[in-house]
């Protein structure tokens, strides 16, 4: 095993449901990455919010770089083991004085995922502070099973259906996990977390990708992964191929078609729709 996190940042997940700061890349790196990122926020592109949205990954072979980085994927194999998978990924942008927020809420609640073997590695390509609205934590509550969850579809909620734990959270326990530009915070699918409004003038720019094992399974229907490390013997997801360059036609196409088999697997049950809400 390629070592990465210590003992006492491994023995900090399985406990609290987090660690973080883990350094990733350099602010130099993550600065040329935001550029990339802003050009295509300022093209002409129709595809723009649906690319960030929904596994970038495929679609820009920068980001397909970073989600098989070995600082990042390292961290995760001290965590989850050699043969790792990307589920998802999708970028969480709030600019300066921004009302945008996430509830509450567990990651597991509309993933369809067998296990709760899933940890997000969230990625500041910004610094991520109080002042900016950095996610917050709730420690120790990964230990839960699932909690009920309710749909808010809140127009500043930047998240799927706006779920919102069904339970009341002591706000007062919650950590915020601060971040500088190339750090990354990593979190247990099930930890309770959630993020308030950006009340400062600054953009706060976060790129979530979502690692599973191998041995997780996608029980609400036909599904994709990207293999990037180890083997996959349990070929429970289609393997998603790696792209060369960014926006190529066939992987928009591909994008695309794997984008709408996702969003019927989210929303599963939800009174509205992806398309209805305009939401990831
Ligand atoms: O970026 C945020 O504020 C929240 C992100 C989040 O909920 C997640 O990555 O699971």
């Amino acid at each position: 095993m390629l070592k990465s996190l210590t003992q006492e940042q491994v023995e900090h997940f399985r406990k609290y449901g987090y660690v973080a700061p883990i350094r990733v890349m350099s602010e130099q790196i993550t600065l040329e990455l935001c550029k990339r990122l802003e050009d295509f926020e300022y093209s002409s592109s129709p595809l723009k919010k649906k690319a960030l949205n929904v596994k970038s990954h495929l679609l820009f072979s920068w980001l397909n770089e970073l989600v098989h980085s070995d600082k990042v994927v390292n961290a995760v194999d001290n965590l989850y083991g050699k043969n790792l998978l990307v589920w998802a990924s999708s970028f969480f942008i709030k600019n300066g004085n921004d009302p945008a927020y996430v509830s509450w809420h567990q990651d597991s609640t509309y993933w369809g995922l067998s296990k709760p073997d899933v940890v997000t590695a969230w990625v500041a390509l910004s610094e991520s502070n109080k002042s900016n609205g950095a996610m917050q934590v709730v420690p120790g509550m990964h230990l839960l099973d699932q909690i009920p969850h309710r749909d808010t579809f809140n127009e500043n909620n930047l998240f799927t259906r706006g779920q919102k734990v069904a339970v009341d959270v002591d706000e007062s326990q919650a950590v915020s996990l601060e971040l500088e530009p190339g750090e990354m915070s990593l979190h247990h699918v099930r930890i309770v977390h959630g993020s308030p409004p950006n009340t400062s003038p600054n953009r706060r720019i976060g790129y979530a990708i979502r690692y599973i094992p191998t041995y997780v399974r996608q029980l609400e229907g036909d599904d994709s992964a990207t293999l990037v490390r180890g083997v996959d013997t349990y070929k429970t997801f289609e393997h998603e191929p790696r792209p060369t360059q960014d926006l190529d036609p066939a992987f928009v196409a591909l994008h695309q078609q794997i984008g709408e088999r996702n969003l019927n697997i989210l929303y599963k049950g939800a009174a509205q729709t992806a398309a209805a809400s305009g939401r990831r």
